[in-house]
């Protein structure tokens, strides 16, 4: 296995990628989608089945961590690998928009932020350099630089001096990484929908020759065209050669479309959430199962599927468990959901290698649109 960190393009297709980050504890196949697994687990999934889906790499969450159980605690425990049970790759958000949409009376300075927990209300500093320390204690392979999001619509002053910040907090949060070699640390851009706000991030961050970048500062508010126009603008100004990961995003269109944009890795909370909620992805569309339509119906989500939860159940059964509030029926729609997401990641990936990308997409929208279920 590789001792380092790298990034390689297999094939491209127009825009969209096909590559593979390689490091020590394992490879990533991009395009990517990271299962989110916030506080040390993906929610009522087991990390096998997490494995068994198709998963290179899961998502955990500075702020979550931090709060509870500690990053120090988490440490001499072995770390989060160990202590979740995961030897695979993990990057961490670094806590900023976590901070941000979850805690209270915070306060946000040049120096980092300050704010009280939304579990107890005992208050934290972070600051750049902290939320290293607390990605390191992780021992995260892919560390995310302290940013400050901004939820949009917004004044475009309050944007840029955001965005300008984040450049600032960008270079602390490289030094304070330093040289490590296995692993890697990723700047954010931002500039929410200002074009020239998003050229200026991408193109300061670059010039950091970082090992990898996110688009932040989308999917918080704006139309779906507004983000796709972002991309078209910010992609071209970040580096070929490093991994692109648009933080946050998304529905299995907003998937489709961005990496048509140049996106190689994704994460959201969307099919995990929807599925403690009663709604199964699948190749034909959405199907809420806590509708009565289901009642009677023993056919399963989807015959095709080699995901237990999506072949061998009746949609029946699944609306019984999601009615009484079982946790089967939990546990059965979210491995229902992130199986079909690390089924679609890997078709996308098999059409761009195949050079068939825009085809092939149209054929997995025109399944969710049909709606012959
Ligand atoms: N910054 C960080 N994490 C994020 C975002 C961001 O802008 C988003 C926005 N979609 C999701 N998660 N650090």
């Amino acid at each position: 296995m590789n001792d380092n960190f790298s990034f390689s393009l297999i094939a491209t297709d127009g825009k969209a990628r096909r590559g593979e980050i390689s490091m020590p504890r394992g490879k990533i196949r991009t395009p990517a989608f990271m299962p989110v697994g916030t506080g040390g687990t993906v929610k009522a999934m087991y990390m096998d089945q997490v494995r068994g889906v198709g998963a290179d790499i899961i998502l955990g969450n500075t702020y979550h961590l931090m709060l509870r159980p500690g990053a120090e605690r988490v440490a001499r425990l072995g770390g989060l690998h160990e202590f979740a049970r995961w030897p695979h790759p993990i990057l961490t958000d670094s806590g900023g928009f976590q901070v941000m949409s979850l805690s209270k009376l915070r306060k946000l300075t040049e120096q980092g932020v300050t704010f009280r927990s939304h579990i107890d209300g005992s208050p934290y500093e972070m600051s750049p350099e902290r939320s290293i320390e607390i990605q390191g204690l992780l021992d995260s392979d892919i560390q995310m630089q302290l940013d400050e999001c901004t939820a949009l619509p917004a004044d475009a002053k309050e944007i840029e001096r955001a965005m300008e910040l984040s450049l600032r907090w960008a270079e602390r949060c490289k030094t304070a990484f330093g040289h490590q070699p296995g692993k890697a640390m990723f700047g954010i851009v931002q500039g929410g929908d200002i074009a020239p706000l998003r050229v200026r991030s991408a193109q300061a961050l670059s010039a950091m020759d970082l090992k990898g970048y996110a688009v932040g500062g989308l999917a918080v508010g704006e139309p779906q065209a507004v983000m796709l126009d972002m991309l078209d603008i910010t992609c071209p100004e970040l580096p070929v050669e490093k991994p692109r990961y648009l933080m946050g995003v998304g529905t299995p269109d907003d998937i489709l479309k961005s990496v048509a944009r140049g996106i190689d890795m994704f994460d959201c909370v969307m099919p995990t959430r929807a599925g403690r909620h009663g709604l199964a992805y699948t190749r034909r569309g959405k199907i809420n199962l806590r509708n009565a339509r289901h009642a009677d119906d023993p056919r399963p989500l989807d015959e095709e599927s080699d995901c237990p939860a999506a072949r061998d159940y009746s949609r029946a059964y699944l609306h019984h468990l999601v009615r009484s509030q079982e946790a089967l029926g939990a546990m059965l729609l979210t491995w229902n959901n992130l199986s079909y997401y690390q089924r679609l990641m890997q078709d996308i990936r098999d059409a761009i290698a195949a050079g068939q990308f825009q085809d092939r997409a149209a054929v997995i929208t025109e399944g969710w649109v049909r709606g012959d279920l």
